[in-house]
């Protein structure tokens, strides 16, 4: 038996905001270790009570330096807090997720932890360790990378751990040999049946007085993709051939959180939700005849608009679904083709008002910087996507991650140097944005704009959807408009980038 703390890096905490919302990376590993018999904790460095939850119009300039300046800063307050969790805690074996975008802040976190007990052996996991494992291990603070799906090799690697064993029968691992250079183990297959884990661990999370019910809320119901967008490394990461769960299963997972936690609004966080829509409809049923619903329980997911039909949307309405995220990212034709994006301008807006006409809210991605694309075409991006009338608007500036074709197609095009830092490889950072055709300082300006833009609209939708829901609302059901306002009024778990 092993005490194993698993930790979630400081990210948007660096940029002054936070992320009220569960990990459910680590909350699943822990299911699994548990289950083996270890004891688990979960620490979460992104959540702070005294923060303002996550908002992309937040991260501005300013912001940047701030993150970056603490990046190098091992003496600030949250690496301070990162050591006192790890002096209370008393690991056998600490366990980081790492982003590309949090690569620097996850190298930090190990230091501490080396610094605080050498003989503890640090293992990373999640999207960037799992893309470039050698550049990782370059940094001898880790000792060991899970790569790419995590449970089964986690538990093994633990297991072996806990017995002084030397894992080199772990499948799915990579390490540094006795010469120094990597080694990988045979890869792992992913896991046939996704309802045989248990349910993500959310009790072993420290420091729950930061956490509100709706933090509890996050979910999947399937993992991998069956498309190809040259920006998303879902492909690469979980593969293109999609398992599910069970609409049972994932149904009695958000029982068991609604009555736990008293958690009423749920984000799942599939790639793509409605992928099979006899499936979705048969989600939504389970969770209608569940009840759910009826207590006041609503949700959102992400999905493709062409993955759309009428009789999926009716029914998402009907089991409570209050929000889906749709990826327009280009207007233009020709940078969708580029992008892989395998759909239409046209295809995108008819998905879009199929959710409109079963009055789902919708809120828009949207990206400029992607390769060859020019000014005129950001242009048409930003005044096609708010003719489509979304709810909201959620920009990116295009970033190149390891492992997607995006990247293989920036260092092509020489945007990738070999002083690169990780740190500035997320969607809203200064440094990021691949087009040749617009110049730096016009690129610079256009940016803003795109960003502010984005802003001045979902300021814009706000008010305006608010003041007409309120008033029908008002009209209808004073009691309801009530209850609605009380709760706004409440914390929530923040909508984040
Ligand atoms: C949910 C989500 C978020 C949420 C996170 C909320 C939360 N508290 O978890 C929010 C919206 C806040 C978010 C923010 C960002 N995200 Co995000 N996000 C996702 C999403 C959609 C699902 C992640 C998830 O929970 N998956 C389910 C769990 C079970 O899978 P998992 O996290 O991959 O974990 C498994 C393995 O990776 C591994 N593993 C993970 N961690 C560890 C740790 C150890 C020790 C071990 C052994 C194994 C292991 O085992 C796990 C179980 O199998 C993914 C896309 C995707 N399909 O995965 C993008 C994704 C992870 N996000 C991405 C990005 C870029 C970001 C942002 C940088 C965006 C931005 N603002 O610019 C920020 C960074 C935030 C941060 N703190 O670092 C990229 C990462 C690419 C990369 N190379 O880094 C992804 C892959 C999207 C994409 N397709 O490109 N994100
Ligand atoms: S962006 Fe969405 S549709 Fe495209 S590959 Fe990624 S998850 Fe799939």
């Amino acid at each position: 038996m092993a005490k194993v703390l698993l930790i979630y890096p400081p990210w948007y905490t660096l940029l002054g905001m936070q992320c009220r919302e569960v990990p459910l990376s680590l909350c699943s590993l822990s299911a699994v270790l548990r289950k083996s018999g270890h004891e688990t904790a979960i620490y979460n460095a992104d959540v702070a009570d005294e923060q303002p939850q996550g908002r992309k119009r937040d991260i501005n300039l300013e912001a940047f330096k701030n993150y970056q300046a603490s990046l190098y800063d091992t003496g600030g307050r949250f690496w301070q807090e990162v050591g006192e969790s790890m002096r209370t805690q008393h690991p056998d074996i600490v366990g980081i997720h790492m982003k590309t975008a949090s690569f620097k802040s996850v190298i930090n976190l190990a230091t501490l932890v080396k610094r605080n007990n050498p003989k503890v052996p640090v293992i990373v996991g999640g999207p960037h360790p799992s893309m470039v494992p050698e550049d990782v291990l370059k940094h001898d603070v880790f000792d060991y990378v899970v790569l790419h799906e995590g449970e089964l090799s986690m538990v093994e690697l633990v297991d072996a751990l806990a017995a002084g064993r030397v894992p080199t029968d772990v499948k799915g691992i990579a390490y540094r040999g006795a010469d120094g250079k990597m080694v990988r183990t045979p890869g792992r297959e992913a896991i046939k049946n996704l309802d045989e884990l248990p349910f993500p661990d959310r009790d072993s999370l420290l420091h729950k007085e930061q956490y509100v019910p709706d933090s509890y809320g996050i979910s999947f119901t399937s993992r991998g993709c069956p498309f190809e967008c040259v920006y998303c490394d879902s492909p690469a990461f979980w593969g293109r051939k999609v398992r599910y769960r069970s609409p049972g299963n994932v149904i009695a997972e958000l029982e068991e959180v609604h009555a736990k936690y008293g958690t009423r609004y749920v984000k799942f966080y599939d790639d793509t939700w409605t992928l099979n829509q006899k499936r979705g409809i048969e989600i939504c049923e389970t969770m209608i005849k569940s009840g759910l619903p009826a207590k006041g329980v609503t949700w959102q997911c992400t999905t493709r608009a062409d993955c759309l039909g009428d009789d999926l949307a009716r029914a998402m309405k009907a089991a409570g679904c209050a929000m889906v995220n749709i990826g327009l990212e280009s207007a233009s034709e020709r940078i969708l083709k580029i992008v892989k994006k395998g759909e239409t301008k046209e295809e995108i807006e008819a998905g879009i008002r199929i959710l409109q006409k079963h009055a789902i809210p919708v809120n828009l991605y949207v990206m400029m910087g992607l390769p060859t694309e020019t000014e005129a075409e950001v242009e048409e991006t930003m005044a096609f996507a708010r003719s489509l009338n979304p709810n909201s608007l959620i920009p990116s500036i295009a970033t190149p991650y390891p492992g997607t074709e995006l990247f293989e197609m920036a260092k092509k095009d020489g945007f990738i140097q070999s002083d690169l830092d990780w740190a500035e490889f997320f969607h809203q950072s200064p440094k990021m944005g691949l087009s040749k055709d617009i110049a730096p300082d016009r690129f610079a300006k256009l940016k803003d704009r795109f960003l502010k833009t984005s802003d001045s609209y979902n300021g814009w939708s706000l008010r305006t959807g608010m003041v007409r829901r309120g008033s029908v609302l008002l009209l209808r059901d004073p009691r309801t408009f009530a209850k609605k306002l009380v709760r706004r009024m409440l914390p929530t778990s923040g909508a984040t980038v």
